[in-house]
């Protein structure tokens, strides 16, 4: 089937003339998968359909948010209802409190929750908390894990142990990235080492509890308690960044999943049911430290939006209420559809391996396993790059990157899994031709 690609390349041509790259945000961009971008124009459920009427099987889920699929109508209409009575008023709602209650019943040791607009400003906050309660400088992020673009996380992944952080992004000083320790994942001898040389130094460390962002990439046995176990000894706040896990791998995130408390949790996608919404929450000792109460500022024109909030809530509620059908089948179904394709690679003697916790999944085109970035590092994009594109000119959208995890919604069909896994055969045959 050739895709007919007109429109959405005469959009692309028009929106690059008035923004970078013409995306709003660099991955749209197709740059690491090759092809061009399709201009998406309506989602229904788990379907998408482009400017030029082609209709995909989505497996991004605008990059989590989409759990309980597009244009869910109790989504819609609860931003719907609200926006009847106004969409942003600078001052306090009551849906703020609504939204918050719920995301604290889905936290037992969180007390209070602050809501911004992204998971960049929620994992920023954290972090500048984390040091005003600590009064210590230093924080430890992991190679391959992304916590947004704040200038102190946008740091190259650091050579060795314990090397601190070289700027990974124009534009920003190194003196900006002096204190972040950039460590290897899945590796408690290295975080040992860095805790032995700047001991009671270090704020905080941030860490995606499951990684998404090098592809999906789990926990090894027992690497979140030591995580737990060395920041407690040497009295440095753990922060569980969810943007991605939270409400995904199950209602209570990766804490309830692998039964480990953070000191902070910083939250996004989901919460938000498709609207910008992040969120950072702990205990009232921490918390308390936070504008007005205490003296770290943090602030927003547009927190706590009441269609945000709306949004957020229509689907937690939704998720609560079914949590015990829903991820066992987001579950049951993401298992079918990565062995599913899995096999479909081995039939055709295309060497590729696959990381699934839940609803959260990435075939790698690289040796197995992988479990850190130095591993994920080693996957073939090119490979990569020709699957996805051969699996979107058939109707299957996957995120345009080995780096990305793709995700189910509740609203994917056991029709949709069996017609994927069809398009993966003759994508592997094509690549085999
Ligand atoms: P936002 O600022 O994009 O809302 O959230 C940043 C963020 C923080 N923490 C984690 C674990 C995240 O995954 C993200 C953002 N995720 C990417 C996808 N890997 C967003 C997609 C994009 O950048 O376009």
């Amino acid at each position: 089937m050739t895709r007919k690609i007109e429109q959405s390349r005469k959009l692309q041509r028009r929106a690059e003339q008035m923004i970078p790259g013409g995306v709003n945000s660099p991955v749209r961009a197709f740059r690491a998968v090759g092809g061009e971008p399709p201009f998406i124009v309506r989602g229904a459920g788990s379907h998408l359909w482009d400017a030029d009427g082609n209709e995909y099987i989505d497996y991004i889920g605008s990059w989590g948010p989409q759990i309980l699929g597009h244009a869910a109508p109790l989504v819609v209409d609860a931003i719907t209802n609200a926006a009847r009575n106004g969409t942003s008023f600078g001052a306090s709602t009551p849906a703020e409190a609504d939204l918050a209650e719920i995301v604290l019943s889905a936290f037992p040791h969180m007390q209070k929750v602050r809501f911004v607009s992204s998971g960049t400003e929620a994992t920023m906050s954290a972090i500048r908390l984390a040091r005003a309660y600590t009064k210590r400088k230093y924080i430890v992020k992991f190679e391959g894990c992304y916590h947004g673009h704040a200038d102190a996380l946008l740091v190259k992944a650091g050579s060795g142990v314990a090397t601190l952080g070289i700027p990974g992004s124009a534009g920003v000083p190194e003196e900006f990235t002096q204190f972040t320790l950039a460590l290897p994942f899945n590796d408690t001898d290295a975080l040992e080492q860095a805790f032995k040389k700047f001991r009671h130094q270090i704020a905080c460390v941030i860490v995606e509890p499951v990684v998404g962002n090098m592809g999906c990439v789990p926990p090894a046995r027992g690497y979140l308690e030591g995580l737990r176990a060395i920041t407690e000894r040497d009295k440095t706040l753990l922060i569980f960044d969810e943007v991605m896990t939270g409400f995904r791998l199950a209602f209570g995130g990766a804490q309830e999943l692998y039964a480990i408390h953070p000191d902070l949790t910083t939250m996004g996608k989901i919460i938000g049911g498709g609207l910008p919404v992040g969120a950072y929450g702990g205990p009232s000792e921490i918390m308390d430290l936070v504008a007005p109460l205490g003296p770290v500022y943090q602030a927003g024109t547009l927190s706590g939006n009441p269609l945000a909030m709306a949004a957020g809530l229509a689907t937690l509620r939704h998720l609560k209420e079914h949590k015990k059908e829903i991820y066992p089948r987001l579950d049951k179904l993401s298992g079918e559809l990565a062995a599913g394709v899995a096999l479909a690679a081995k039939e055709a003697g295309v060497p590729i391996c696959y990381n699934r916790v839940g609803s959260m999944f990435t075939w790698f085109f690289a040796p197995c396993p992988v479990t850190d970035w130095n591993s994920a590092a080693k996957s073939d994009t090119e490979a990569f790059g020709r699957f996805f594109r051969a699996m979107l000119e058939n109707g299957v959208y996957l995120p345009p990157s080995q780096f990305e995890a793709a995700f189910l919604s509740a609203a994917h069909t056991e029709e949709d899994i069996q017609q994927t896994i069809a398009t993966a055969k003759q994508a592997f045959a094509l690549a085999h031709a």
